[in-house]
């Protein structure tokens, strides 16, 4: 079977959600890059796969798909087994609480989150703009109510959805990863359970890979 394809940078948030969940399944998959200087991104070819002209596209023979969510739930069906299970759609309620906690990432976490990991790492670098503080503080606060919920959960689950790894946790992977490394990471040390969730979920084969390249790739330490 030929390997599944992915166009966009591996360097990139959306497309890093993508692979963690490839790697999770153990699919073979090939990283095609966009190149955003060239505006590969805009060209009839990408805007074919992806009509909004972002990254990540996803190709399966026939199938292409954008959203890196829904690729990433395309990849977690397709390749599911009993070793990786992470959508737990064979069970109503786990399959409701791994809903949840989705969207619980996209609408909670990352609007608060996000915004530190694009004043302190992504504009710098790609605008050479400097860190707009108010931003980020404004973020930060926002940052831990959100924190406040999760410490909560993760006092009585090892796992957002509960006592199981799933799509839920992996989502958290690409901004968190980032966020660890700005100045601000250390507001992570006052949730305790939270930390050690995350800790749990960097010490995955997928996560540590994709960390090590991601890492490379941006010039940070992971
Ligand atoms: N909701 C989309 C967001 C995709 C997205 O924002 N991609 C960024 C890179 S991380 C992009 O392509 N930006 C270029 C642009 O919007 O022109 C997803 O999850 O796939």
């Amino acid at each position: 079977m030929a390997p599944v394809k992915v166009f966009g940078s591996a360097r990139s948030t959306n497309v890093a959600r993508v692979l963690v969940c490839l790697e999770e399944v153990g699919a073979e998959y090939e990283v095609v890059n966009i190149d955003f200087q060239a505006k590969e991104h805009k060209s009839p070819e990408h805007l074919a796969r992806n009509p909004f002209g972002q990254i990540p596209a996803f190709q399966d023979g026939d199938v292409v798909l954008f959203e890196s969510r829904a690729i990433s739930k395309f990849i977690l069906r397709k390749y599911k087994s009993a070793e990786a299970d992470l959508l737990r759609e064979g069970d109503l309620e786990e399959a409701a609480m791994v809903d949840v906690w989705t969207e619980v990432e996209a609408h909670q976490y990352n609007p608060a989150l996000s915004p530190v990991v694009y004043e302190c790492l992504v504009y710098p670098a790609t605008r050479g703009v400097p860190t707009n503080q108010k931003v980020v503080d404004e973020s930060l606060e926002k940052l831990s109510k959100v924190l406040d919920v999760y410490e909560a959960r993760l006092s009585k689950h090892t796992y957002l959805a509960g006592d199981f790894v799933s799509f839920a946790d992996l989502n958290h992977f690409p901004f968190t990863f980032y966020f660890m490394a700005t100045p601000h990471a250390l507001l992570f040390d006052s949730y305790p359970h939270v930390k050690a969730w995350w800790e749990r979920l960097m010490a995955r084969p997928s996560m540590k890979k994709l960390g090590a390249s991601m890492a490379a790739a941006a010039g940070i330490k992971a």
